[in-house]
């Protein structure tokens, strides 16, 4: 099956790393389900790419409405062959300590929450048409701990571990899984959320480096999806030139 046959899920459509996938696969001329919170937004992406865009009103983290969302696609749309669990987000970089525990509720329901509702969602289809591709977006934070990554990070490395576990389940099912897991991506609104609405905060972060765009994580989502059907890319790691790691902190008494 090539990608323009394909029916595409895609969660956080409205923005980001989520219309940039969108985007991607409708210019491949795949039909694409476009789920997201804000029906502004979606409205305004469906009328730019056209007939093959679905746009859908979802909140991830209600597990009844993903089910009923999921259960009641028009029949075009029914299918879903890729699944991209891109829903998600940073609230603050406080140290554990000092962070707002509401920060940390909204992304467990969301990274986690929301992306096992729709994976659990989507499956069984898949496996009864013995073929389909859950694609998750994790983070570089879900493997290496950064300070303020707190709870984020650990959102990550549940979609991480997620991901290969779900391979084990799906052992012989023909249905694939992938987790896309970049570093730091510009443009997107996420250091904007991340800090609560500061926009100076957040564009700092990007001053005087090259990051990574989302497009850059659209092509990887897509490479992934397109690669042929006895091929599972278990992990995509990718990070802009201008990232890379620093030494260990050691604390000294003096
Ligand atoms: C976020 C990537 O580099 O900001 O998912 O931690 S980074």
């Amino acid at each position: 099956m090539t990608t323009q046959q394909k029916t595409v899920f895609v969660t956080g459509a409205s923005a980001g790393f989520g219309a940039a996938i969108t985007r991607r696969f409708a210019a491949e001329g795949a039909l694409v389900v476009a789920a997201a919170r804000s029906e502004d937004k979606l409205a305004a992406l469906a009328k730019e790419l056209g007939e093959n865009v679905l746009p859908v009103r979802l909140d991830v983290q209600d597990a009844e409405a993903v089910k009923n969302v999921v259960g009641a696609l028009p029949a075009k749309f029914a299918q879903v062959d890729v699944l991209v669990n891109n829903a998600g987000l940073a609230k603050g970089l406080e140290p554990a300590q000092r962070a707002e525990l509401d920060d940390w509720d909204q992304m467990i329901d969301t990274n986690v929450k929301g992306l096992v509702h729709l994976t659990r969602a989507v499956l069984p289809g898949m496996v009864e048409r013995g073929r389909g591709h859950v694609i998750n977006l994790g983070s570089i934070a879900g493997t290496y701990p950064y300070p303020g990554g707190n709870v984020y990070g650990a959102t990550k490395a549940f979609v991480h571990q997620f991901s290969l576990n779900l391979r084990s389940d799906l052992h012989g099912t023909g249905v694939r899984v992938t987790n896309v897991e970049p570093g730091m991506v510009g443009g997107t609104g996420f250091s904007v959320t991340r800090f609560g609405g500061d926009q100076d905060k957040a564009d700092n972060v990007y001053k005087g480096t090259t990051p990574l765009t989302a497009e850059d994580v659209a092509e990887s989502v897509l490479w992934a999806a397109g690669q042929p059907e006895h091929v599972n890319i278990n992990v995509i790691e990718l990070m802009p030139v201008v990232q890379s790691f620093s030494p260990l902190q050691i604390f000294r008494e003096s």
